[in-house]
């Protein structure tokens, strides 16, 4: 199993701690998007991150392969097959798909991958922005919604937590604090999904290569 792209992509972060959860191991290549690897393009025709490759099966789009490896390798499932739960866990992986990730591209490809990666100057005011006017509706809506349990769905690690905790890896690369005393569950809970040896292991790695 090949799993292509790096994981200081939200989508790629979120595809390899399924797979870890899984209990399945894949061959990370770590590129970055548009790359002319022909293995990375034949599977992402559009040469986004993550791509991937199960002997002949390639697909991208993390989504679509996490359908995949849900379905392929079925235990332990990490998406709840009653419909109330598994309702659920979409509408968290789509709030962290189309709402936190598109603040990862304003937060941290401006503060991180421009400057550090690129030699570019990112653009801070847009960065500075998204953090004050958009993070604390999301960070408050997180807040009221947690269970006690510490995971969203069913008591348990399902792809509803690898999803949502994702992005949050990457606003800690860009600076960006979960205040605990406003957000003690928030905090908590990241701190706990963030700590599982599916995320531990890459968030390491991403510090190392960003310099700390
Ligand atoms: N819906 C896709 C989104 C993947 C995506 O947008 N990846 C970004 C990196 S975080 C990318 O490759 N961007 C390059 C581009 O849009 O051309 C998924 O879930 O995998």
């Amino acid at each position: 199993m090949l799993l292509l792209g790096s994981s200081l992509s939200p989508f790629v972060r979120k595809t390899s701690a399924f797979i870890l959860e899984k209990g399945l191991n894949a061959e990370v290549r770590p590129l970055r998007p548009g790359d002319t690897d022909p293995v990375f393009r034949a599977a992402s025709p559009l040469g986004k991150i993550p791509g991937f490759k199960d002997g002949d099966f390639a697909i991208s789009d993390s989504t679509a392969i996490i359908t995949y490896l849900d379905v392929k390798y079925p235990l332990p499932n990490l998406i709840p097959t009653s419909a109330e739960a598994r309702a659920r866990t979409i509408w968290f992986e789509e709030f962290a798909d189309t709402v936190l990730n598109p603040c990862v591209g304003k937060i941290f490809m401006n503060r991180v991958v421009m400057p550090k990666l690129m030699g570019m100057a990112g653009d801070q005011a847009a960065a500075d922005a998204c953090e004050a006017d958009e993070l604390p509706g999301y960070f408050a809506y997180l807040e009221g919604v947690l269970p006690p349990s510490g995971f969203l769905i069913e008591d348990r690690v399902t792809l509803a937590d690898l999803a949502v905790a994702s992005p949050f890896v990457n606003f800690a690369h860009a600076g960006v604090a979960i205040d605990t005393a406003t957000y003690p569950n928030l905090a908590r809970y990241l701190a706990s999904i963030h700590g599982r040896a599916s995320f531990a292991g890459m968030i390491a790695a991403e510090k190392a290569m960003l310099g700390g």
